[in-house]
């Protein structure tokens, strides 16, 4: 294989590999809502350690996709976090592998039960305040999670599979928003290209997980674009999504996923916003930017985060007061970066 692991990550993943390959009994995590790259690499994983003879089990704080089910090799693999299974698990355990995010609050309830297991964090987000301890391989520079999780198997030599494959290409796809972002680098592409030499598929891929949607998520989208507002002179756009048809549609998290892309794409916007209420009586809110302005500074002076242009969180409610703190220190920010002052 022509593929090279970057120098500067190196010795990190030759650490991590040496405490995935000494574990017998493991619990993989990811942040609140998993996405692509964090359950595609809890799928690339899970099979990767098994097939080392390690158990391997998935315990996340919030359920587990429908829609990323198809990548994991063995449903049962996947403990609810609620259950005594996942408890008893995370008691036996001899190591947590915290995947595509490093800190505490990202993983909700699970940061209690995995606190003292040894811990493994593998991550690209930019390290925060509420960093997990433990063996670590962060690396902002890679454009998913995935990206890493290839380099620690890569170092192992493999052995390979079609799940460990797709899982890794599941989360280079989804992280790049399908090769489209400036994350999709040289880098991202030749790890794309040695899974896909390893089985995957990136036709079926796409049709899997973007190829199909249910219908409530346009039924939703029509209410979200009847909210849609452009503010031509803060340079930013936003939408709300209403609280009764999320609830009526059945609507989950992973329904909403890119349609905060819509008011980042309108022509002269510097900042696109999305507003929702949560079950909590707070309001999610996600930012994404074109990238003059830093979203991840902007997120955490809510104690949210995320990239530099792609953020979000959760401000306390009612929605209007929250759409009001937030878009003043958004146009702010906006206004900063074109006086050359940024946010960080
Ligand atoms: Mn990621």
């Amino acid at each position: 294989m022509s593929y090279r692991t970057p120098a500067h990550r190196a010795a990190a993943v030759n650490e991590v590999k040496n405490a995935l390959l000494a574990s017998r009994r493991a619990v993989l995590t990811t942040h609140l809502n998993a996405d692509g790259d964090g359950g595609g690499c809890e799928a690339a994983l899970a099979s990767w350690m098994r097939s080392n003879g390690a158990e391997v089990w998935i315990v996340n704080p919030t359920s587990f996709p429908n829609n990323l089910r198809f990548l994991i090799e063995n449903d049962d693999w996947i403990l609810p976090v609620g259950t005594r299974k996942a408890r008893d698990l995370c008691d036996s355990a001899d190591l947590a592998v915290v995947l595509d995010t490093g800190e505490a609050p990202r993983i909700g309830r699970v940061h209690e039960m995995i606190r003292e297991l040894p811990t493994v964090v593998i991550d690209h987000h930019p390290i925060g305040e509420k960093a997990i301890g433990g063996i670590s391989l962060r690396d902002p520079s890679a454009c998913a999670t995935g990206e890493l999780v290839f380099d620690v198997i890569h170092a192992a030599g493999g052995p390979w599979s079609r799940h460990v494959a797709d899982g890794i290409y599941a989360a280079i796809l989804t992280d790049t928003g399908s090769f489209r972002f400036d994350n999709a680098t040289v880098m991202c592409h030749r790890v794309a290209a040695e899974v896909i030499a390893m089985g995957a598929e990136p036709a079926w891929m796409y049709e899997r997980i973007y190829g199909s949607a249910p219908l409530r998520r346009y039924q939703l989208l029509r209410y979200a674009l009847d909210s849609l507002v452009h503010e031509p002179d803060a340079k930013i756009s936003w939408m709300v999504i209403p609280k009764e048809p999320y609830d009526e549609l059945g609507v989950t998290a992973e329904d909403l996923e890119g349609i905060v892309d819509i008011p980042r794409s309108i022509e002269g916007t510097q900042v696109g916003l999305l507003f929702r209420d949560t079950s909590k009586g707070e309001v999610k809110v996600s930012f994404r930017s074109n990238g003059d302005v830093d979203v991840n500074a902007l997120a955490r002076t809510f104690d949210g985060g995320g990239h530099v242009k792609a953020s979000g969180a959760v401000v306390p409610g009612p929605m209007d007061r929250a759409i009001e703190a937030v878009l003043e220190r958004t146009r702010q920010a906006v206004a900063d970066s074109q006086n050359g002052q940024g946010t960080s």
